[in-house]
């Protein structure tokens, strides 16, 4: 189990957390998900076989916002 904390633009209030914390939620791999519109931070425990910190950022940056 890998731990991060990934600094974003973008998110303006918790409807946009909310979408991150869904977006990533659904990803294989992804065992929690905490997105925060104020510190700008998603910290996430993600199986590190299943999945990598690049498609995490990706998804991310799908939805539009920033990772930096
Ligand atoms: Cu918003």
């Amino acid at each position: 189990m890998e731990q991060t904390t990934l600094t974003t633009k973008g998110m303006h209030c918790g409807g946009c957390a909310s979408r991150i914390e869904q977006a990533l939620g659904h990803l294989d791999g992804v065992r929690q998900v905490k997105a925060d519109h104020t510190s700008q931070q998603v910290e996430l425990a993600f199986d590190e076989a299943t999945l990598d910190e690049a498609t995490i950022r990706s998804r991310i940056e799908a939805l539009g916002f920033e990772v930096v």
